[in-house]
């Protein structure tokens, strides 16, 4: 891989801490990196294989091609059409199809790739510009210490930092000091399962053979439930269940590291096709869906401990946009300190990180969340016109699709897909950032909040 060389470096070099090394951490540490600044990633697990397919929208896929991975981009399984089905029938309800201008618009390739895989990416990445990653290192507490904040570790060992960044995922330790809501979300009531189908196995199945193969993303719609598949590596299949989760009795946390056993879930309510694929494999990956209501404030009183990634805004488990807002906001952060040249410059940065990522991370966020209520919709009559705007996809394309609702919709995704991290990050800084310190980045939240 050729990371981007040229890129300018600050004028004045921080040490910085990233609490968390998944996505979020390991693109933070690269972005930071590549201008000279010093970091060091903390991560409590051990580095080892993990997760399943991602799916990676042309926004994360531009990104990765920017930071010098148009190799490993074109390896991957591009992805232009979701069917949707009746989860009680099985029956094709309609397409949504990217056209290839379309997706010439939003400047590169809706691709699938394996977790794994964007996750070893980054770690090249990162790793390529100096960053030192430490597993096995649990952070216990963060402190905004003076004149820098400090960490402490499971192992007794405190550390301190110019900058302190909590990419620690949806459950964060960072969270509980920067944001004094002290919002411990809401169960929602409902869980996503997702299993790892070999796709040879799914091959001798004759209806589910026909899914093995097809790069695309079907969808079955059922009353306050669905389903979603995609193929994305030679033999892997992801298929992930939204599940109403009274239907079973435990209280598992929230997270990807709870596993349980497919064959204690009644799958009675999802169709033959679903159920016989779900139960191809012994094990699914369980993720709770806890409810945020908006996480108020990711910069704490010292403007030194910021959140990124899913620790500033936790999105839907599963979801499109998970992996590319944490790429994005890593990218948004390594323009901005790009420019840094004194330390009384960190607040009004990391203010200005929030201010800047903000507006779009809200924006993605209503967009999944109405995507997912169109998805699961109770039987009557706002289905009953979902269901005839789909129709219409089969009548000859996505052309015909004119339902204004529908449409609407999914002109909102497309909307999404054509964001270009760093030009807005650095539109930003021509804007506000060249002004210097000043304070009018709290005064002009307020107002705008
Ligand atoms: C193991 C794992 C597997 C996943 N698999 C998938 C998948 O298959 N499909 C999918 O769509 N999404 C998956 N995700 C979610 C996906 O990574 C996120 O949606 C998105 O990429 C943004 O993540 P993030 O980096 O902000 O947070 P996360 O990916 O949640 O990462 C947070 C990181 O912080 C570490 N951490 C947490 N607390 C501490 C602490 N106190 N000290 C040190 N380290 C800490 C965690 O171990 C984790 O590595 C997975 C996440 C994880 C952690
Ligand atoms: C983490 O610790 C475990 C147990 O001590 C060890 O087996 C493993 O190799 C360590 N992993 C890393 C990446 O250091
Ligand atoms: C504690 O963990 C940190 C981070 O992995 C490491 O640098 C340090 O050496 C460890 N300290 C002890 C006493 O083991
Ligand atoms: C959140 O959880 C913590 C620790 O479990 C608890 O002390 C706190 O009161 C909870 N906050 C709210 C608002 O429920
Ligand atoms: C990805 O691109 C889409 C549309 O091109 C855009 O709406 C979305 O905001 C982008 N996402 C990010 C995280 O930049």
């Amino acid at each position: 891989m050729q990371p981007r060389t040229q890129f300018p470096q600050a004028e004045l070099k921080l040490d910085v801490l990233i609490v968390g090394g998944s996505i979020a951490g390991l693109a933070c540490a690269y972005a930071l990196g590549r201008s000279g600044h010093r970091v060091r990633v903390l991560e409590k697990d051990n580095g080892c294989q993990r997760g399943g397919g991602l799916r990676v929208p042309p926004n994360l896929t531009k990104i990765l091609i920017e930071w010098g991975l148009v190799e490993e981009v074109k390896k991957r399984r591009e992805c232009r059409k979701t069917t949707f089905m009746s989860m009680d029938t099985g029956d094709v309800l309609g397409y949504l199809e990217w056209k290839e201008d379309v997706l010439k618009e939003t400047g590169a390739e809706f691709i699938l790739m394996r977790y794994e895989d964007l996750y070893q990416m980054l770690y090249g990445l990162a790793v390529s510009v100096g960053a030192e990653i430490s597993y096995n290192s649990t952070v216990t507490a963060i402190k905004p210490t003076n004149p820098s904040p400090s960490v402490h570790l499971a192992n007794g060992t405190s550390l301190t930092a110019d900058l302190v960044i909590g990419a620690d995922g949806r459950r964060s330790l960072v969270r509980e000091l920067v944001d004094e809501s002290k919002d411990n979300g809401t169960d929602s009531g409902y869980t996503f399962y997702t299993v790892i189908i070999p796709i040879d196995r799914m091959a001798q199945d004759p209806e589910l053979a026909t899914w093995a193969h097809v790069l695309q993303w079907p969808i079955w719609m059922g009353e306050n439930r669905c389903a979603l598949g995609f193929p994305f590596a030679d033999n892997d299949y992801s298929l992930s269940v939204y599940w109403p989760d009274n239907e079973v009795a435990d209280d598992a946390p929230e997270g990807w590291d709870v596993y349980c056993p497919t064959n204690v879930l009644d799958l009675s309510q999802y169709s033959d096709s679903v159920r016989r694929l779900f139960t191809m494999v012994p094990t699914a990956q369980r993720t709770k869906y806890v409810v945020r209501e908006r996480i108020a404030e990711w910069v704490d009183r010292t403007g030194r401990i910021l959140l990124i990634g899913e620790a500033a805004h936790p999105s839907l488990p599963c979801s499109t946009h998970g992996a590319s807002l944490a790429v994005e906001d890593a990218e948004a952060l390594g323009v901005l300190f790009a420019h840094l040249t004194t330390l009384e410059q960190i607040p009004q940065l990391t203010e200005g990180f929030q201010e800047l990522r903000r507006t779009r991370c809200d924006f993605i966020h209503r967009g999944e969340l109405s995507n997912a209520a169109l998805t699961t919709m109770p039987a009557g009559l706002a289905r009953d016109q979902r269901d005839a705007g789909l129709a219409l996809s089969l009548k000859g394309g996505e052309e015909h699709w004119d339902d204004d609702k529908l449409r609407a919709q999914w002109d909102k995704i497309g909307e999404g897909f054509a964001y270009h991290a760093r030009e807005a990050s650095e539109d930003w800084w021509v804007k506000w950032g060249a002004l210097g310190p000043a304070s009018r980045h709290r005064a002009e939240r307020s107002v705008t909040e």
